[in-house]
């Protein structure tokens, strides 16, 4: 009889098509669902370097201002302990917190087409031709997170600042105790927290840092300061400097920098070519002098490659927002296709309670 396995087959497809079903209950759809609640960003650790999680950027100014404010009251709360003034009242955190939330899902007070209309002159710059491009998007991204990371650098300063002069000296600064403990990746063995890096970072050479120099202390990568540049390439040829000559062999080279520099293609294009020749052509195009050594100054132009930068976060967060709400796939945003998609500039702050294609996009794309 072939009955039960006529009924196990009807049985498999209807559980197919079942999952098949499922599989259509997209992200495109669900952007079209206005009700979505939006939330704050769950705590910032004070305790730990910023995770890939924390790596999203605000869009809007005016939520991070809101994080902000938030963020701050719990810093000096956790790090000063200040009692709240008299006649101030005191009020619990998460009654602030749960208030902004208030004020963000009320539509008649925080209209997210009203920001998006307000924010798209900002953005629509270079030139203001009523489109968004990749590189303004990038550059609208860059210009939040630098603000973002100086605001968490003023939080630091706080802490260092021991005399409060507006200043950070070598004496004052304590390596925070995450790098303390987690020695291998952030660890002394890379030179942080030393007074070299800390002298390359005074820019004006003056033995203290003020919040921009101290600012570039925290961020090398993303610093414009020559001196903090070398610092850098220097501690990447230590790294890997096994004979101690200060400079790099191409078997230095090839056993560990050149596996983090072979995504550069954006570079250096040499697609084409085998591994071999493509480290040799590489390695010949660094070496400028051509005394088959790479010294500080020749990884300069892709020290950015080994340190991805807040450039290259900006940059991976507008080529998600573009890929999502360009609908007329012309590789650029219109103001309609952004009030059309307003969820997805506000992702950061989603309900990711169902599930999380809001907030973990930046996993898919390393
Ligand atoms: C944020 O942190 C504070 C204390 O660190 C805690 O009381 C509060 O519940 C946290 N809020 C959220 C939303 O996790
Ligand atoms: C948001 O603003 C737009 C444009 O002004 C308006 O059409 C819409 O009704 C507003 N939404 C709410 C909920 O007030
Ligand atoms: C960190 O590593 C160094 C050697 O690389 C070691 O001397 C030191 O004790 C370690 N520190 C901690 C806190 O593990
Ligand atoms: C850092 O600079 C100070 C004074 O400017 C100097 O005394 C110290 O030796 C320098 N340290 C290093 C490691 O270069
Ligand atoms: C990269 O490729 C383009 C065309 O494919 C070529 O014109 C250019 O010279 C290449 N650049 C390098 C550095 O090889
Ligand atoms: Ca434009
Ligand atoms: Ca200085
Ligand atoms: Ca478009």
């Amino acid at each position: 009889m072939a009955r039960p396995a006529t009924v196990l087959i009807y049985l498999i497809l209807a559980v197919l098509l079942l999952l098949l079903l499922r599989s259509h209950h997209s992200p495109e759809h669900r952007n079209h669902l206005h009700h979505r609640r939006l939330k704050l960003r769950p705590n910032f650790s004070f305790t730990s370097p910023p995770s890939a999680g924390d790596r999203y950027i605000p869009f809007d100014p005016l939520i991070s201002d809101i994080e902000h404010r938030r963020e701050d009251r719990e810093w000096e709360r956790s790090h000063f302990n200040i009692p709240s003034a008299p006649g101030e009242e005191a009020q619990p955190e998460w009654e602030d917190f749960i208030d902004a939330e208030d004020y963000l899902n009320d539509e008649n007070r925080f209209n997210v087409t009203n920001r998006i209309v307000l924010l798209f002159p900002l953005i629509d710059v270079d030139p203001a031709d009523q489109f968004v491009s990749l590189e303004e998007l990038t550059e609208w991204n860059l210009k939040q997170a630098a603000k973002e990371v100086m605001h968490r650098t003023g939080r630091e300063m706080e802490m260092h600042d021991k005399n409060r002069d507006g200043f950070v000296s070598f004496a004052e600064y304590e390596p925070p105790s995450w790098s303390r403990n987690d020695n291998i990746s952030f660890g002394y063995d890379m030179g942080w927290w030393k007074e070299d890096h800390f002298n390359a970072s005074d820019m004006d050479g003056d033995s203290l840092l003020n919040k921009i120099e101290f600012n570039d202390f925290l961020h090398p990568a993303d610093s414009v300061n020559p001196k903090l540049i070398k610092w850098l390439c220097k501690e990447e040829i230590r790294e890997r400097d096994k004979d101690r000559d200060g400079k790099l062999s191409f078997q230095e080279y090839f056993n560990g920098l050149f596996d983090s520099l072979r995504n550069i293609e954006e570079v250096y294009n040499h697609s084409d070519t085998s591994d071999g020749a493509q480290s040799n052509k590489l390695f010949k195009e660094l070496d400028k002098d051509n005394d088959g050594f790479l010294t500080e100054d020749e990884l300069i132009p892709v020290i950015g490659n080994l340190h991805p930068s807040e450039r290259y976060y900006a940059k991976q967060q507008a080529d998600y927002v573009l890929t999502q709400a360009d609908a007329d796939k012309d590789g650029r945003l219109s103001l309609n296709e952004m009030i059309e998609h307003p969820y997805v500039f506000y992702s950061s702050i989603f309900d990711d309670d169902d599930d999380d294609d809001g907030l973990d996009f930046h996993d898919e794309f390393r």
